[in-house]
Formats: C-alpha cells, structure tokens, sequence
C-alpha cells in the first residue's frame, strides 16, 4: 500500500448507466502528480437484508425512481470538500473518514454508491500514483497473489431472468485447467457449446443479466444435466479435475415467510433443502453451493454446514454480505466454510480487505464476486488476484461487462513472472 500521505486534488462525480440500463455512480479522483484514476459502481438484484444501502433518489419522474443525483451530489459535495486538501497516510485512513462523515451503520446517508465508488477509485489511484498495478498494490504481505478459477454463470434464473427457473446461478469453473488462459478458452467453448445444445432442444438462448443464457426450465436437475452434456460435447471432463459445476441458488429470493422454499412450484423445508442439495452434489460434479438457504435460515445453514460441509464449499452471499462482524460470528458458530466477497455490499474497500482477512484467519475460503448490475470497471479483478483466493465470479464469457473483469485477468496473466493459477492449495 502507499507508502507516503497523499494529498488528493479532486474527487468528482457523474451518473451513468450500469449494465441494467438503470443509473449508477462513476467516481474519478485526482492527485497532484495528475494521475486519475476512474470507478464505476456495480448494483445487486437479489441483495441481502443487511448490505450497506445504495442511495436513490425515489423521483419517480427519472428513470422510474432509481436515479442516483443524490449521491452523485453526496461526492462532488460533502465527500469531496472533506478529503480535497488534506493528508492521507493511507486507504484506511480515507475509508475511515468516509464512514465517519456519513455516519450510519449501513451507510444510507451519503449512500453505499457514493461511498463505495470513492473507495475504489481512490485505492487505484493510489495504486497508480505508486507506479504499481492495483492487485500489486491491493497484496497485503504475506499473501501469495494468485489468478483465480473462473467461474462463468453459464445458466440464469432466480432474478437474473424471467424463466421459471427458481436457482439463480449455474456456473461452470475449470478447476483443473492448466492456466488462467485455458480456463477462459474453456468457459468460451463450453459457453458456445452450450448455446447449441439449447438451440438443438428448441430453447430460446436469449441472456439473462449476468450474460447466461435463461431458457425456460423449471428445474434445478434439468439445469444441470445440460451443463454436464454441454462440458462433454466441448470436449472437456466435468468434475474437479476438470471443469466443475457451481451453484448459487440464492435462496433468499424462493423463502416464503412461513420459511419454506418454493422450488419448482414445490414447497420444500429447510431440511428437504439440505436433502435436495446433498442429492445435487451425488449426482452432479457440483463442488461449491452459495447461499444454498436463505439469509435469515442460521439453523439451517449449521445443519447444512454439517450435511455438505466436510466436501462442498459452502459459501454465503446474503447471509454475510461481506461484513467482517457477520463472518467472524459465522465461523465461529460453524455455518459455511467460505464467504462471497462484494465491494458494494459493505461499502469501502478497507472493509473488504478486512472481510478476506477475517476469512483468511478462520480458515474460510473467499469467493470474489461481480454483481448482477455492473459497469466495465474491472476492479474485482485485481482484488481477486491480490487476495490470493482463487476464485472469482464475474458472469457469463459474454457482454461487456462481464468479459472486462476476465479479459483483466488475461492482461494480468501475460504478465511476467507468471503468476500461480487456481485454487490455494490445489
Ligand atoms: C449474487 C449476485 C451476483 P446480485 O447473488 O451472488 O451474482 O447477484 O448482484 O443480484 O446480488
Ligand atoms: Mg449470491
């Protein structure tokens, strides 16, 4: 990280477009060397109760309500006139201020986008402002930077898109290709492969949000033998010695309030969940389930931790969202074994570094993640790398977006002296 106080020239704020078609914050900072560094904020659809909260205008006169004026105004207002002409010793010292200066739990008072989009765009330009490359710069010692597997969210539902496919997420991850590049060409191929099996069985192939294809399936099973058939027809070998399955069910989004799951128009509990999750890992080369239960489902969650969690990765998106003070609590009480890992969802970068770290030292795996709604910024990219992990989920091998953080990832590879690929440990 930076070794000298900074001193930051100009923060400045616009409202542009995410991937969604629905306003977004993008934050450039300067510094008095004239670097300038950019950051484009991402947004979830199927977000937990307790993330940190997006500011949005709620003018129903622009863009149906979800304008960002307000926290676009937070930045080139208050946020700008605090941290333009005074020192900075490091990332946490800005991140600290920010939080102060807003001063809720959740961040809902200048806003998550607002906060967010500063963290980020300040750490790359410190980064930059060092002569280093982000992920470098992101490293903290003693962490072996590693490029992460892939995991290309091949088939969407859930939220994401509008078929009767209640699990949200089917992604395929070549856990055994030989590199960072021979896993993106197997996504891509797989991916096309695919594309033609659906078309041959007369689905639409039309793409969800994440850039997966959305064809009208109900169920989870049926997801999944085509993933199995489309990774053979590619010529490649499903299992973990060669391209694995990964799902996120997000199973927020199905929980009704009498704490059954809707799955396929089927009521299920919590434990017939578990059950039917165990059955998936039996009979498909599925090695890592996220948010296989809802948020607010920790019995259930410990239960399922103790079914599938000597095996599978168990990982937790909603119900941890990135807040170090949930996942300490987590581990400790043994529910899951990894966390998902989104900037956004806690609001500065420093607290991010915190999450991982606190992964890292509980020996729960970290999960770098995108969200539904995203920009071209491909600044998980480099965190994914710097925190070692080795594994990141950036959508489909398609649309812009979601190719910016992979083709990142192909820049960082060529790099030299190669850097390790895949799994710690693998
Ligand atoms: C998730 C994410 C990203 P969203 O549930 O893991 O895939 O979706 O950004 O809509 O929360
Ligand atoms: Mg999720």
């Amino acid at each position: 990280m930076a070794s000298e106080p900074a001193v930051i020239t100009s923060v400045r704020a616009l409202e542009i477009l995410d991937s969604r078609g629905r306003p977004t914050v993008q934050v450039t900072v300067t510094l008095p060397d004239a670097t300038m560094a950019v950051a484009g904020v991402p947004s979830g659809a199927s977000t937990g109760s307790r993330e940190a909260v997006e500011r949005r205008d709620r003018d129903a006169a622009r863009y149906g309500g979800l304008g960002v004026a307000g926290a676009v105004d937070a930045v080139n207002g208050k946020i700008a006139s605090y941290l333009t002409g005074r020192e900075w010793p490091a990332l946490a010292d800005i991140d600290a201020a920010l939080i102060a200066l807003d001063g809720t739990p959740d961040k809902s008072r200048l806003g998550a986008n607002a906060i967010v989009g500063v963290s980020m765009a300040c750490a790359r330009a410190l980064a930059h402002s060092d002569g280093r490359e982000l992920w470098d710069w992101l490293t903290p010692s003693g962490v072996t930077p590693r490029l992460p597997v892939p995991h290309f969210n091949v088939i969407n539902g859930g939220v994401h898109a509008p078929n009767p496919l209640d699990f949200q997420e089917f992604m395929i991850a070549p856990l055994g290709a030989p590199s960072f590049p021979e896993a993106v060409r197997a996504g891509a191929e797989i991916y096309a492969s695919l594309r033609g099996l659906l078309a041959a069985k007369g689905y639409a192939t039309g793409l969800g949000d994440e850039g997966g294809f959305a064809p009208q399936i109900t169920e989870p099973e049926e997801a999944l033998d085509l993933l199995v058939t489309a990774i053979r027809d590619a010529g490649y070998v499903p299992g973990r010695g060669g391209v694995a399955i990964a799902l996120d069910p997000a199973a927020s989004e199905f929980r009704g309030d009498d704490g059954g799951y809707q799955v396929a128009g089927q009521a299920l509990t919590s434990s017939d969940m578990i059950e039917r999750c165990a059955q998936i890992t039996g009979r498909f080369p599925v090695w890592l389930i996220e948010d296989g239960l809802a948020e607010n489902d920790w019995d259930g969650w410990a239960a399922l931790t103790q079914r599938l969690g000597e095996r599978i990765t168990l990982v937790g998106d909603d119900i941890f969202v990135t807040n170090p003070a949930i996942i300490a609590d987590a581990i400790a009480r043994g529910i899951g074994n990894a966390a998902l890992i989104k900037v956004n969802q806690i609001g500065t970068v420093t607290e991010t570094l915190t999450a991982i770290a606190t992964c890292r030292d509980g020996g729960y795996a970290q999960f770098v993640s995108h969200r539904s709604g995203e920009t071209t910024d491909t600044f998980i990219a480099d965190l994914a790398v710097s925190s070692g992990c080795g594994m990141l989920k950036t959508g489909a091998p398609a649309r812009g977006e979601r190719v910016a953080k992979y083709n990142r990832l192909l820049e960082i590879a060529a790099a030299r002296p190669p850097m390790p690929y895949g799994l710690p440990g693998a």
